[in-house]
């Protein structure tokens, strides 16, 4: 017999057993592996990452749907902390799969050796601050405790499934999944009758796919949306060889844009060219692909005018894809500004509609009623399906925290301190929650940009942040009520001055979700700019924030600009 599996048995012992930590990291995806990384390696703490899935990857490992795939150019969808990491690994596509992406997770954490602190199926039922202590118990559904002076939320901002309520689920004879929770063994489409609920980002890279498949595809469409072609392919071997090259000039790039994103925003308005020219541009940015499009012009998201221009665009391209004029009309009555929501971007989403296996319902003027033991009911008639699948999102950016039950100070809950909706200072801390932090948490950019540089931005600040404290022997930081409260105001303000609140059912705002407080969740004064903040305030000493009961940093207000 050979020495690995009793090896491997022996250190899942040993891990077990060693339950007293500096910190609990929640969650194996980009942040959580990073932030071990940095803690353990860098900073030479006890800490571990808890996770929930049977293997790392995080929001990768459970969105398997049909299609899914990265809508972040792959050269820029990597750590970038790592060179070594960088130049040994191989994209294949201009858009990574998520197959690949689960590979390259695995990857990292083999490069970094991670897995060792890493419990896989492990998932956190309650994590409660006992200030006595001064230390996090965190409660696992296997019943095991571990305590810890920091938690770190790692959860990934779209990772709680939104399944819709619909009456009648329960009864369906057929198979009914969501997108978010897809079996690791497939779903057998073939020849089979299916029915697809929501047309986000999900639902518009599934379509085609499953249509390739299935015998018949019914879209169930509530909200008409915007989509550019992504315009996918292998990369060559010059690019691969450029992006390698270019990595620093790259990433210069990545922290510089609104996005972090490998390109920069038009210095540009629309109304600075001719009607003609700017056609022309539009479809230049088609032609390219991607989330580019959105790149074109600066003030597509400032000014309602500007936009109608890039709205009437896209508006006219599905009308040209779309052969079938009922469906034409219903894909592109489009009832929000370009880019309020998160733009999705394609492969053959429209032309799907062209194949005769797929068909479209508009919910807005035949809403469903329910779910039958047959299929869909809408208001005209029932859809008779042997699979649902429910492409409807998530509880976004404060649902998967919610479910981990953290209790703060004084056993006030998380549920609580946010019941009118996520208050944070910087997306990082809440105040009655010390040393929590949560990587990429409401009030952050977070989701308005390229995920992997939010998280390192995250990661780093964080963990200067615990080496800071480790250094001077501060045992406990948490924000100032005051400062959480300004942090609001600014992250409403920024986000009022774009047309980013006018898509009224966006998850950004939660108004997916019935009953969620209305409050817009992400940062949208861009990245380098919350780069900027957050490294100002913690140049000044930390202002904002109370460590050990004091009051720390100097105030900065005007240096960082955050009222600007
Ligand atoms: O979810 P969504 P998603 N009855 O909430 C509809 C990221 N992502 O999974 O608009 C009928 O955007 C809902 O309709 P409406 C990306 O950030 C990233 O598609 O609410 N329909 C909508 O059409 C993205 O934004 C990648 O009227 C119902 C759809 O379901 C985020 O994930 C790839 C309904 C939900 O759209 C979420 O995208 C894919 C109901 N009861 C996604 N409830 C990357 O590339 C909801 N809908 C990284």
């Amino acid at each position: 017999m050979s020495d690995g599996p009793t090896l491997a048995r022996l250190q899942a012992a040993e891990l077990r057993d060693n339950r007293d930590l500096d910190a609990v990291i929640v969650g194996a995806g980009f942040s959580g592996m990073y932030q071990l990384h940095l803690l353990r390696d860098r900073l030479g703490l006890k800490a571990r990452v808890l996770e929930r899935g049977n293997g790392v990857g995080g929001t990768w490992y459970w969105n398997r749907y049909p299609g899914a795939r990265c809508d972040s150019e792959s050269h820029s969808y990597s750590y970038y902390f790592s060179d070594a990491l960088l130049q040994e690994w191989e994209w294949s596509e201009r858009y990574p799969q998520q197959p690949e992406i689960v590979r390259y997770l695995n990857f990292a954490a083999d490069k970094l050796d991670l897995k060792r602190d890493i419990q896989l199926d492990t998932t956190v039922t309650a994590a409660r601050y006992d200030e006595a202590a001064n230390r996090w118990r965190v409660e696992t559904e296997s019943g095991e405790t571990f305590t810890a002076k920091y938690l770190i939320t790692a959860v990934g901002c779209l990772s709680s499934a939104n399944v819709p309520d619909i009456p009648g689920r329960d009864r369906f004879q057929g198979k009914w999944y969501h997108t978010g929770q897809w079996p690791h063994e497939g779903v057998d489409l073939g020849g089979k009758r299916v029915g697809q609920v929501g047309t986000g980002s999900t639902g518009i890279q599934a379509v085609p796919v499953i249509a390739a498949e299935a015998g018949h595809l019914t879209v169930f469409q509530r909200t008409a949306n915007y989509s550019i072609p992504a315009q996918n392919g292998p990369l060559s071997s010059e690019f691969k060889a450029w992006a390698k090259k270019n990595a620093d000039e790259i990433r210069r790039t990545m922290y510089a844009s609104t996005n972090g994103h490998p390109f920069l925003m038009a210095e540009r308005n629309v109304f600075d060219v001719s009607a003609e020219e700017r056609r022309a541009i539009y479809e230049k940015a088609w032609q390219v692909g991607g989330l580019r499009f959105r790149a074109v012009f600066q003030d597509l998201l400032l000014d309602k005018a500007a936009n109608d221009t890039a709205a009437e665009f896209l508006k006219s391209k599905i009308r040209e894809i779309v052969t079938d004029p009922q469906k034409a009309e219903a894909l592109s009555d489009i009832d929000h500004p370009f880019a309020t929501k998160r733009p999705p971007i394609d492969t053959g989403y429209f032309e799907a509609f062209n194949r005769d296996n797929v068909s479209l319902v508009n919910l807005r003027k035949t809403p469903i009623i329910e779910i039958t033991e047959k299929g869909i009911r809408t208001s005209e008639k029932e859809y008779e399906l042997d699979i649902i699948v429910f492409a409807t999102g998530f509880d976004a950016m404060t649902g998967s925290l919610l479910k981990l039950g953290i209790v703060g100070r004084d056993g006030v809950p998380l549920s609580t301190a946010w019941e009118a909706g996520p208050r944070t200072y910087l997306g990082l801390q809440v105040a009655g929650f010390p040393n929590m932090f949560t990587i990429t948490g409401p009030g952050s950019p977070s989701v308005l940009c390229n995920m992997p540089v939010a998280i390192e931005q995250h990661v780093e600040w964080v963990t200067n942040c615990i080496e800071r404290m480790e250094e001077k022997g501060v045992e406990r930081i948490e924000p100032d009520e005051q400062a959480v409260s300004d942090w609001v105001d600014h992250v409403n303000d920024t986000a009022n001055a774009t047309l980013l609140p006018q898509a009224g059912h966006s998850w950004y705002l939660g108004a997916n979700v019935p009953g969620k407080p209305r409050v817009f969740m992400p940062y949208a004064g861009g990245m380098a700019r919350y780069r900027g903040i957050c490294d100002g305030i913690a140049a000044s000493g930390y202002e904002g924030f109370v460590m050990d009961g004091e009051t720390a940093g100097s105030p900065i207000a005007a240096a960082v600009n955050i009222s600007g």
